[in-house]
């Protein structure tokens, strides 16, 4: 078999090997096999040598030629293997835009977080500023300062929970306040949310660990009339226009005078029914002028400031906001109840 009569097998073979070539390593292997050091054109260049001179650049000219073809054809296979590759890639990929999404169930704000949130952006809204606190605490801060004394009956072990003989996991928010008048100069308007404690039984309105905000303001010239007037906005604010609030008398150690306050009842907005039995208020806040002793132990001149502060239970406003009647569906986790409060 002369050269020519080898190059056009090289060359036959090559084209039926290409045609049937389907993936990129098929391709690879071809190449090597053809065009690679080891390949059969490679070996008949290197044949050369028996090829009369005369000849020689005949022969290397239809060598290269045919080089030139197999390589065209191999890469015109390589687009197509390409091309193939990435339709191949694309269909596996495919998304069904139009098919239904699983079902996610995204959680859920707690009522307590709820109100607290409504709360909040009340009182910020008029000014506040919201100061947060240890729950465990110093009886210095929890009830020295607060006049309420050493063998004062709150202080009773059946209603604190003592960790020693000066500290106690605070009854009430109040704390905070006591700090942030030791800290800052008044004017000073403040609420301070969180979760306080007492040894309560758990039932449907007593729970030993339960959330309080409580407010403070002092300033020169504050009376009962901007008491009135905050609480009544805070009403209204929370429950709506046709809300107001309605002071009794009452005692607290820290305030003087203290006073209990209704809302009219959001349930019946004052006809009476079963939620007020039949009274048209709801009892849901403590509040008072602060005692002068208590601005004086916390550094603040009685004769110059005066002072107001309220205190509400978080429970109480959630369980008639929600028409809740069981504080206990608060604590529980249950799923069934908590989506409900689901926002979306
Ligand atoms: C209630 C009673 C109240 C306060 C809390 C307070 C705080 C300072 C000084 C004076 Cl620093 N008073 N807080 C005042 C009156 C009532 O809460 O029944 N809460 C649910």
């Amino acid at each position: 078999m002369d050269i020519q009569e080898q190059l056009k097998k090289i060359q036959d073979e090559a084209a039926s090997q290409i045609s049937r070539i389907r993936d990129k390593s098929a391709l690879e292997d071809a190449r090597m096999r053809i065009l690679g050091k080891k390949g059969e054109l490679t070996m008949l260049l290197r044949s050369m040598g028996q090829v009369p001179p005369e000849e020689r650049p005949k022969v290397g000219q239809m060598i290269n030629a045919v080089r030139e073809k197999v390589t065209a054809q191999l890469e015109a296979l390589e687009q197509e293997v390409k091309k193939a590759e990435t339709a191949k890639q694309l269909e596996k990929e495919t998304i069904d835009i139009t098919e239904p999404r699983p079902h996610v169930t995204a959680g859920s704000m707690h009522p307590i977080s709820l109100v607290l949130d409504q709360i909040l952006q009340v009182f910020t809204g008029m000014g506040f500023d919201v100061v947060e606190g240890p729950e465990v605490e110093l009886d210095h801060f929890n009830f020295e300062l607060m006049n309420i004394p050493k063998n004062h009956p709150a202080r009773d072990a059946q209603d604190t929970f003592y960790i020693n003989d000066n500290t106690v996991l605070r009854t009430h928010t109040s704390p905070v306040q006591a700090r942030t008048m030791l800290s800052r100069k008044p004017p000073i308007r403040i609420v301070s949310p969180g979760r306080v404690f007492r040894a309560d039984e758990v039932d449907a309105t007593h729970s030993p660990v339960f959330h309080q905000i409580e407010g403070l303001v002092i300033d020169k010239d504050v009376t009962m009339a901007d008491l009135k007037g905050t609480l009544d906005a805070f009403a209204k604010a929370l429950y709506g226009e046709g809300v107001t609030t309605r002071f009794r008398p009452s005692f607290f150690p820290f305030t003087e005078p203290s006073a209990e306050v209704d809302l009219t009842c959001v349930n019946c907005h004052g006809k009476g029914c079963r939620v007020c039995k039949d009274t048209g208020w709801i009892e849901v806040l403590g509040a008072g002028m602060v005692n002068p002793k208590v601005l004086e132990m916390c550094g603040i001149d009685s004769k110059v400031y005066k002072g107001f502060a309220f205190g509400v239970g978080l429970e109480r406003i959630a369980m008639l906001r929600y028409g809740i009647t069981d504080m206990r569906l608060l604590y529980e986790g249950d799923i069934r109840f908590l989506e409900q409060f689901r926002e979306d």
